[in-house]
């Protein structure tokens, strides 16, 4: 079991002991770490705190935001802007990059994020969470193009979620394993619970979304049919199926008991690569799932090799137990 230390503990001591992280990064990830908590206690309220419901806008992808997408949005951005470590931040919720104003000073790291991901649940009370994402700024220019995002998600130097469930809990990885932080509301503070997370090579639990199973292309209609087949198909034992509708939740499950989850391209949009988005989902829960000793690929190459052209571009994620997202992978180019 972890030694129950703060998460400020354990970040100085990834600074201090093991020179992973500059004092700079350490204090982006505890500004970040303070604005989840700020979001959690945003979302526990519901409607208590008039934060359900749509906020009568869309986003730039063109969903409907909700009350609190907004307001999560708007913590992290005012939590980040002035603490001297960011030059500029991107967001689900934002068109465009956001440049840190000029009357604060600026800094060597660019922030990525899903504020609030899994949002069609919160007003059915079901988890949600925030991911994260950040990069260096590119060096040899002053200020910030969104060109300088365009980085493949293994140029990542911190990438984490927060999880807002029974628990509230944030996991991160700053290259060097993955750590998970419970948040102690009596200390107001989050704990780390567990260091070295690995998720295992194999797993009986898939997680997609079935009602699109017409759409699937053939390699992804082929392993599912081959799990439904159970003990008496290919695989030779039987499978079980979740499928929460929020990646956060999702994935914190295979993180936790291992798992695959799939959201892959379909027939539905073919110019479409997928639904989910690089930059601020799929690198950093690839990354997270890595570092875990599981795999994630967009079905043809790893995650974190491809290179973005577009801020707020999408791909096609399958991810967690090693061995298989490796088959699925395989069957995708014939195997
Ligand atoms: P569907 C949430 O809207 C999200 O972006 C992910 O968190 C989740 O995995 C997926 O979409 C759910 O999509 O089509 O099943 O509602």
């Amino acid at each position: 079991m972890a030694q129950r230390i703060s998460l400020t503990r354990y970040l100085v001591e990834q600074q201090r002991v093991d020179g992973l992280i500059p004092s700079q990064l350490r204090l982006l990830l505890e500004v970040v770490a303070r604005a989840c908590k700020g979001i959690s206690q945003a979302v526990n309220k519901g409607a208590l705190g008039g934060v359900l419901g749509t906020a009568g806008s869309e986003n730039v992808q063109g969903e409907v935001q909700k009350k609190l997408d907004i307001i999560a949005n708007e913590v992290l951005i005012e939590a980040n802007e002035w603490g001297g470590h960011l030059a500029a931040m991107a967001s689900e919720e934002m068109d465009g990059i956001y440049l840190v104003p000029n009357r604060y000073p600026q800094g060597e790291y660019l922030l990525l994020f899903d504020p609030l991901d899994g949002s069609s649940n919160i007003d059915v009370n079901v988890s949600i969470g925030t991911i994260f994402s950040v990069l260096k700024k590119p060096e040899g220019h002053p200020g910030v193009t969104e060109d300088d995002f365009l980085q493949p998600g293994s140029k990542q130097v911190a990438a984490g979620y927060c999880v807002y469930g029974p628990q509230t809990t944030l996991v991160l990885t700053v290259g060097d394993g993955v750590a998970m932080f419970t948040l102690d509301r009596e200390q107001g503070s989050f704990v780390l619970i567990e260091e070295n997370v690995r998720i295992p090579e194999d797993t009986k639990e898939f997680a997609i979304n079935m009602s699109n199973m017409r759409h699937w292309d053939a390699p992804v209609k082929r392993y599912i049919d081959e799990c439904l087949a159970g003990t008496e198909g290919p695989r030779g034992k039987d499978f079980n199926m979740r499928w929460i509708a929020s990646m956060v939740a999702d994935v914190h499950r295979i993180m936790t008991r291992g798992g695959i989850f799939m959201y892959p391209w379909d027939k539905r949009e073919p110019n479409k690569p997928g639904k989910l988005r690089l930059m601020y989902e799929a690198n950093p829960m690839g990354w997270l799932v890595e570092q875990a000793g599981g795999a994630a690929t967009n079905g043809r190459q790893r995650i974190l090799d491809i290179q973005p052209t577009q801020l707020h571009e999408r791909v096609s994620v399958i991810l967690g137990s090693k061995n298989e997202v490796e088959r699925v992978t395989g069957y995708h180019s014939g195997i």
